[in-house]
């Protein structure tokens, strides 16, 4: 099997993930795909280098392990080696046309880690990219919860240090071993903090993770505010009554999903309870981020929230719950990005 790890999206995930693998003893070899053709270019003239700022040290490491590919220019799909390993951290919107343009060096013998906030991606890439199951590479996820700006194109700040959890679907609890190189390598890379859990767990975490985003995403991007805002006394009385709603709502969608029932302990897990202090170690966590949905909407570009409180409303409507704050977020965030 070829060890090169190719990585597709270079925004703040992207490059964390380019940054820790490459810095790891024995780091694998890495491609990484960009489809941008300028952003090629910029790399092409000045060497591909990418800069993380943590623990108030400039980590630049100089020239990546990395060979470039610019998908516009792409030989023809016969000239084209497969990809065996390859990590996904485009936004929920991009996902499934970027990788439509890989299709053709994806096999049932790939491996995809697709790491993105908000649900419903996969359905989406399933439909409009792999519709026959036979064809389908192996998929794993990954919910990574660092908070990271982007300062440029190849630079980022690591503002908060939070993990990445691993799920690698297997039948019930069994562990999969398809995937297992792509897996052990991102959770050899210390700097992630990855860990894998059984895939019970993992959806679990997954909607866990989907109800932070729900939550802080939103509230900040229309508050122009940083995380932090969230755990401060001071959080204005609009956003508190919109945190409230927004948590209540959540909570009792999760709860009825009819694909989690046979889940034990899922009631206490979705507890208005357990949402909001897990909602509150992250904001707390990532106290100096601005979340990405801030990040977007202050670039002017799209943001994810038809895949995060807009999964939360197709879900709730899917059980007749009613869902007024969560709708209006989305209304409120289409309205900003608009502007
Ligand atoms: O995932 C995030 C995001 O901004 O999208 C959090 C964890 C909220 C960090 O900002």
């Amino acid at each position: 099997m070829d060890p090169t790890i190719h990585i597709l999206g270079l925004g703040n995930l992207g490059k964390l993930f380019a940054h820790s693998l490459a810095t790891k003893p024995n780091p694998p070899p890495l491609t990484l795909l960009l489809h941008r053709p300028n952003l090629y270019e910029i790399a092409k003239v000045k060497g591909l280098k990418i800069g993380i700022h943590y623990d108030g040290v400039w980590n630049w490491e100089g020239q990546y392990n990395a060979e470039l590919v610019c998908m516009d220019d792409l030989p023809s799909p016969l000239d084209i080696k497969c990809i065996s390993n390859l990590i996904v951290t485009t936004k929920s919107h991009k996902t499934a046309e970027a990788l439509s343009m890989l299709k053709h060096r994806l096999t049932p013998l790939s491996t995809i880690i697709f790491i993105h906030n908000g649900m419903g991606v996969v359905e989406e890439v399933n439909k409009r990219v792999f519709p026959n199951p036979k064809e389908r590479p192996h998929y794993s996820f990954g919910i990574a919860s660092h908070g990271v700006y982007r300062t440029d194109d190849f630079t980022a700040v690591f503002a908060g240090h939070g993990s990445v959890i691993i799920g690698n679907p297997g039948v019930g609890n069994e562990k999969n071993s398809h995937g297992s190189y792509l897996l052990q390598q991102v959770i050899d890379s210390k700097l992630l903090g990855a860990s894998e859990v059984p895939w019970d767990e993992f959806k679990l975490l997954q909607l866990q993770k989907l109800a932070v985003n729900a939550v802080i995403n939103p509230l900040t991007a229309l508050n122009d505010c940083l995380n932090g805002m969230l755990v401060e006394p001071s959080m204005v009385g609009g956003m508190r009554s919109d945190f409230d709603g927004l948590v209540s709502e959540i909570s009792q969608v999760f709860c009825s999903l009819p694909e989690l029932q046979e889940i034990p302990g899922l009631k206490e897990r979705f507890s208005r309870e357990s949402l909001r202090s897990a909602i509150l170690n992250v904001a707390s966590a990532t106290s100096q981020n601005r979340s990405s949905m801030l990040q977007d909407v202050s670039k002017g570009s799209e943001t994810e929230i038809h895949y995060i409180n807009g999964y939360i409303v197709r879900r709730a409507q899917e059980l007749g719950i009613e869902c007024p704050v969560n709708m209006r977020m989305v209304a409120d965030i289409l309205a900003v990005a608009a502007k």
